[in-house]
């Protein structure tokens, strides 16, 4: 070690590092990956983590802060189910001398002082990803298109970002209408019951399903099956996440599209956690890097996946 290194050591308490994780709750194979990711980077780096699972509500995540406050964590995580109402319980975090990251969903606060990090991607980015695969796909297709849009839980950071990239997108083709749009709770269950109902009301008019993530698109497909449809040919779909069984369905030719969203970010969670207590800066914002895979290249790319 050199002496910068030395120095900027945290003082050694002789135990390890705490850190309170309220995570979003267990919707998708995405969560499911992100929650193993978080637990296994925790115990390799011989962390102690206490984490809650908030089951998609924002008061269980609010009353998991206050009680890792109040625990005295060295470190608070989180990842914020819904962008808005923060502002206050992140107040209680800084008056008490808690740092706190954010991982995946960013939060809407006006003083940005309240958190020290966000790691995570840019949903918006991966809207407009979406958003051109559509305009590529269709570009010898005479309009008007149609498309559906099952977006992620109202007023989440993703089914925000998503729905605007991808509108930016396909604002610039005029044959391109979204002709329908409802909220999901990013869960393979209502992805199904939307699809059902678009499928009652619109039939053979939707031509592409955009789906603000993979299950919700799998529910979706289950449902285009049931009417008597064939997904992936009847109608276009693309999703993001990017996870395994995403890979699969493209595979049969039953997805088109998968935008990738990395949820593997227990390490750089825990990474941020240690420099922070050691008293380094962190940047703001710390994006992941992500692909867009389809059906021409899913065979290729699933022998890599990690989730
Ligand atoms: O896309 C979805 C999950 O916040 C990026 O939440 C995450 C999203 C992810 O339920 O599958």
């Amino acid at each position: 070690l050199n002496e910068q290194e030395t120095i900027d050591l945290p003082p050694d308490t002789g135990r390890p590092l705490v850190i309170g994780f309220s995570q979003v709750g267990s919707e998708s194979a995405w969560r499911a990956a992100n929650t193993k990711s978080i637990k296994e980077a925790a115990k390799q780096a011989n962390v102690e983590l206490l984490f809650e699972d908030a089951q998609q509500k924002q008061e269980n995540q609010i009353r998991a802060i206050r009680s890792f406050i109040s625990r005295k964590v060295d470190v608070i995580g989180f990842s914020p189910v819904v962008e808005s109402g923060w502002g206050e319980v992140l107040k209680e975090a800084k008056d008490a001398g808690i740092p706190v990251i954010i991982t995946d969903r960013s939060v809407e606060v006006a003083d940005s002082s309240l958190y020290i990090t966000l790691i995570g991607s840019n949903f918006k980015e991966e809207g407009r990803k979406a958003g051109k695969y559509v305009l590529d796909k269709m570009r010898l297709v005479r309009g008007p298109i149609h498309i559906a849009e099952i977006q992620g839980t109202l007023n989440s950071a993703p089914a925000i970002d998503r729905k605007k990239g991808f509108e930016e997108v396909i604002r610039g083709n005029h044959a391109m209408n979204i002709v329908a749009s409802d909220t999901g709770d990013f869960t393979r269950e209502s992805g199904k019951a939307i699809m059902t109902r678009y499928l009652q009301k619109y039939g053979r008019d939707i031509q592409v399903l955009y789906s603000h993530n993979d299950d919700m698109a799998f529910g979706a497909i289950e449902a285009i099956e049931e009417a008597g449809l064939r997904p992936g040919k009847d109608i276009v779909i693309v999703s993001v996440d990017g996870g395994r069984e995403a890979f699969q369905a493209m595979l049969l030719g039953k997805l088109n599209c998968t935008v990738e969203c990395n949820p593997l970010l227990g390490p750089q969670l825990i990474q941020a956690a240690k420099e922070v207590v050691a008293g380094h800066t962190l940047p703001k914002r710390i994006v992941t890097r992500e692909g867009v895979f389809t059906k021409g290249t899913a065979a290729r790319e699933i022998e890599n996946r990690k989730y």
